[in-house]
């Protein structure tokens, strides 16, 4: 899986960096013993010190303003707030896009074949990464335990160790006891088979409630469907919807290896509350980095016989997901980056977000 690409590139890179930061580092240890031996200490501090200052400071935010339904049931061409969990469904206008990379952009992947794609029907996208208050009011509300809780497929959940600087499979890790555990944290660990679990139940408790009609359910978004609104709804062909670039003051990803010609800033190590980095043109926050998100379709390569609106229902070995994570070089946290693993896969980098759709 390209989980494991991933992380082994971070612990070249880590290592790589280390070397070259131990061999400039042993040069000016060189200089400043030439010179006084107070000079070299305080050489030394400065130098670590940079290992962990940002560059430059984060960019503001600015925060949604709550959205009030006028309506009963969703109405296209608004936006829409789930009242009982509190999340805002920002409305994605059809339209066309060119979806992939261009031959041209740096550290792109050959699975990413620019193509033009027909979106033709609007639908809502959350405008947060699903929380961990959202999965708790579910496993609450159904008693639902996730696939990590019960272990299917007996592997465990891949977990970032510090220390080692890795990811190591844990059977004792799941979304209840994982680091950044508070209620507006992104919701980890999750499979896509849990997070299909938490639509289905959401889209019969709202219409329980009320406030869903027959003919609209919640559900994954599929690529396509994610990559759209990630490029605010097709207006930028850019490796990001900032534009050429990304570093940690944009989003929440390893600051160390930023894309482009962003400076380098600060690696977390966790995940940070939702909506704390400026969100895209729709009002979309942490569509780079924070997690990844699941996506509804399978994983297979572009198909121009497909490219009208793929819904890519036909299921197969391997599911997608998108968008980077705290975790992740710059490169992986480009729009057309298609991460793809099992449907019972679940990480510590691995989250979600849902859409509205209307039939
Ligand atoms: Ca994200």
């Amino acid at each position: 899986m390209d989980l494991m690409e991933r992380n082994s590139d971070m612990i070249y890179k880590n290592k790589s960096n280390l070397s070259r930061a131990g061999a400039v580092n042993g040069l000016k240890i060189v200089i400043l013993v030439l010179v006084t031996a107070g000079i070299l200490s305080g050489g030394i501090f400065y130098f670590q010190k940079r290992q962990i200052t940002p560059s430059i400071p984060r960019l503001p935010v600015v925060h949604p303003t709550p959205v009030v339904n006028t309506t009963q049931f969703p109405q296209s061409g608004q936006d829409w707030r789930v009242e009982s969990l509190g999340m805002t469904l920002k409305w994605i206008a059809p339209g066309e896009f060119l979806m992939g990379s261009p031959g041209t952009e740096a550290k792109r992947r050959d699975d990413e074949w620019q193509h033009k794609v027909d979106i033709l029907e609007g639908y809502w996208m959350s405008q947060f990464e699903l929380r961990h208050r959202d999965f708790q009011a579910f496993t609450q509300s159904s008693g639902y335990l996730s696939e990590a809780e019960r272990q299917i497929e007996g592997y465990g959940t891949w977990v970032f160790d510090p220390q080692k600087k890795e990811i190591l499979q844990s059977l004792e890790a799941n979304w209840r006891n994982l680091h950044a555990n508070g209620p507006d944290h992104p919701v980890m660990a999750i499979s896509w088979n849990d997070v299909v679990a938490f639509c289905e139940w959401l889209t019969a408790r709202e219409r329980a409630n009320g406030s869903l009609q027959d003919n609209q359910y919640f559900t994954l978004p599929t690529e396509s469907q994610w990559e759209y609104a990630c490029r605010n709804a097709g207006s930028t062909t850019t490796p990001f919807h900032f534009g050429e670039s990304l570093g940690s003051h944009q989003a929440n990803m390893n600051g160390y290896f930023p894309y482009g010609d962003a400076p380098r800033g600060i690696f977390l190590h966790t995940t940070e509350p939702v909506g704390q980095y400026p969100p895209n043109a729709l009002g979309l926050y942490d569509m780079h980095g924070n997690v990844f998100e699941w996506c509804l379709n399978q994983y297979q390569p572009y198909d121009p016989s497909q490219a009208l609106n793929p819904a890519d229902a036909e299921m197969g070995d391997l599911r997608c997901y998108r968008g980077g994570s705290w975790f992740d070089l710059g490169e992986y946290c480009r729009t057309a980056y298609r991460g793809k693993t099992p449907p019972s896969d679940r990480s510590d980098h691995l989250g979600a977000r849902i859409v509205l759709i209307q039939e």
